[in-house]
């Protein structure tokens, strides 16, 4: 075994985004392309030296390639231990979990989450801090500064590793693990809910379907639905992790888990339905003929949260990101503690987290988590709702109704045009932005405008300003548009449209969705142009 030293030249692209750099596999196939990025976060840190990492990914095309070579470059940069999921399988959620428990100083997780996947799909690499938490942007700001003027990079020419086998061995210095990937994530999950509650759900008939969509939350689901909980296995759909997802979107919402959609809506389906997406941190939650908007599921756990044995304390705080539904803020109100606002990124809830200012938090895009560890976590809100049902009685449809019925409901959209010419889309934010001073007080598509402005984050616990995070236009009655462009995207630019209204009446609660927010909708489009300007009449996603 010998340590090489590769002369190389930067990428000026690798900047990473809402949730690490995600490209076309093609584009991480270049020769020296994931070498560059590995190397600039290892740089980025201070070097490798005598640090411990875990490693692993949600299973998609190039993972356990790019698995091979992060341990030849962490152990030629001197790293002292590697932890690597068994078959390079470790969900985002379970890499956070193994990071605090096992007391890493980070971790490198191979996905591109919820973008497809495969030979033309996409690829991603996202780097995790000591907190098991997304790297902060002060950190992934180095990343990239490291990656613009990168000249060499380490890397040992030890033969690839066989990872499906459990075990310890040595590359260069470092001691190398391969673990069994869920058992600490299943553990952490059997300490914060009532898994007798749960079983005894199962075993009294309830029926449930959880769809994995071909990625990385199979094995787990299968070890706590299944083995721990009783659930039968015939519960699981798509549960083996496949290269290409079996050729799935692996975003758990309306559109691209159709055949679960399909169940839950069908003649006598399942009392419950879920998916996660490909990394395993996203969740998406069904009643039988029911969906729940992930805005509205953040606030319901929160207000039922003393169900569940971790969180019968009490809730420290609640935060979602700046576009979610304000429904978690009525919650937080009622319990008489803080809601917290954040930009679009679970690494921004991180501080709040580790500074006890909150319990749970949660985003718009299918996303909840707690305290328990720093990621998003796609299974534990499924857990969470189980224990609910459990301890309840009641259905889902029936739980949310009740939500509704004491808060009032948030009618909420979001709309996603993708694929657009960047520099039109671009020019569609600025022209907005430079809008925004003139919209206070006029009135669009009958409704008056209040404030408009461009979100501005400080952290509260370390003051780190982050500029330019969505264009926010708020109207009477506390309706309210949202509009920012995609960070996760892979070609051209998506723009993104988050519209909420707030019905307090329940004689209106039955209304659909698209229906309530019809006016809204339309006072978008006039006041950002979005048709006129991208020449698109429809979003190509609504979720
Ligand atoms: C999207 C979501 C955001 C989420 C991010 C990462 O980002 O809107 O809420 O945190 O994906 O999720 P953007 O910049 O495309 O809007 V994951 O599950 O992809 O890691
Ligand atoms: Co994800």
């Amino acid at each position: 075994m010998a340590i090489k030293e590769i002369k190389t030249t930067p990428f000026k692209d690798q900047k990473p985004g809402t949730s690490g750099l995600r490209k076309k596999v093609k584009v991480f196939q270049q020769p020296h392309y994931l070498e560059n990025f590995i190397q600039a976060i290892f740089n980025a840190i201070g070097g490798a030296s005598g640090k411990t990492f875990v490693i692993g990914g949600d299973g998609r095309f190039y993972n356990s390639r790019a698995i091979q070579t992060i341990i030849k470059m962490a152990s030629a940069n001197g790293a002292s231990a590697l932890y690597i999921g068994q078959n390079g399988i470790l969900s985002t959620p379970a890499a956070s979990c193994i990071i605090r428990k096992h007391k890493l100083s980070g971790g490198i997780i191979l996905s591109a989450s919820h973008n497809p996947g495969g030979p033309d799909g996409d690829f991603g690499v996202k780097f995790n801090i000591e907190n098991g938490g997304p790297a902060p942007e002060q950190v992934t700001e180095r990343i990239f500064e490291e990656a613009c003027k990168i000249e060499r990079y380490l890397i040992s020419d030890a033969p690839d590793l066989d990872l499906t086998v459990q075990g310890e061995t040595v590359v260069e210095q470092t001691k190398v693990e391969i673990i069994d990937p869920v058992s600490d994530y299943a553990d952490l999950m059997e300490s914060i809910f009532d898994f007798n509650a749960i079983r005894s759900l199962f075993s009294k008939g309830f029926r449930m379907k959880y769809d994995a969509m071909n990625a990385v939350t199979g094995p787990y689901a299968k070890e706590i639905l299944v083995k721990r909980l009783g659930a039968p296995e015939s519960c699981l759909m798509h549960a083996e992790p496949l290269e290409d997802f079996g050729g799935f979107h692996p975003d758990p919402n309306l559109k691209y888990a159709k055949e679960l959609v399909q169940e839950l809506f069908s003649d006598n389906g399942p009392d419950f339905g879920a998916a996660s997406d490909g990394d395993g941190d996203r969740n998406m939650i069904l009643g039988r003929n029911f969906f729940v908007t992930p805005s509205d599921s953040l606030a319901v756990l929160a207000s039922n949260a003393q169900f569940v044995p971790e969180y019968k304390k009490g809730l420290a705080g609640i935060a979602r990101s700046m576009p979610t539904s304000r429904a978690a803020d009525k919650v937080a109100e009622h319990l008489g503690i803080s809601c917290y606002e954040t930009p679009t990124g679970w690494k921004f809830f991180g501080n709040l987290l580790d500074a006890g200012r909150i319990t749970l938090c949660g985003e718009e895009s299918f996303g909840t988590g707690s305290d328990h560890i720093r990621e998003k976590d796609g299974l534990w809100a499924v857990l969470f709702w189980l224990n609910l049902l459990a301890a309840t009685g009641k259905s889902v449809e029936k739980i949310v109704r009740d939500h509704w019925h004491k808060y009032g409901r948030h009618f909420y959209s979001r709309h996603d045009y993708e694929a657009l010419d960047p520099d039109i889309a671009k020019k569609l934010m600025d022209d907005l932005r430079a809008k925004l001073p003139t919209l206070k007080n006029t009135t669009v598509s009958g409704l008056q405008v209040r404030h408009a402005d461009d979100f501005s984050y400080v952290d509260p616990i370390d003051g780190h300003v982050s500029k330019h995070q969505g264009i926010r236009i708020f109207f009477e009655n506390e309706a309210r548009l949202v509009f920012r462009l995609s960070g996760t995207g892979t070609v051209g630019a998506t723009l993104r449209v988050y519209i909420e209204h707030y019905e307090p009446d329940h004689s209106k609660h039955d209304m659909p969705v698209q229906k309530a927010l019809e006016p809204l909708i339309k006072a978008a489009d006039i006041i950002a142009e979005i048709k006129k300007r991208t020449g698109r009449y429809q979003p190509d996603l609504i979720t």
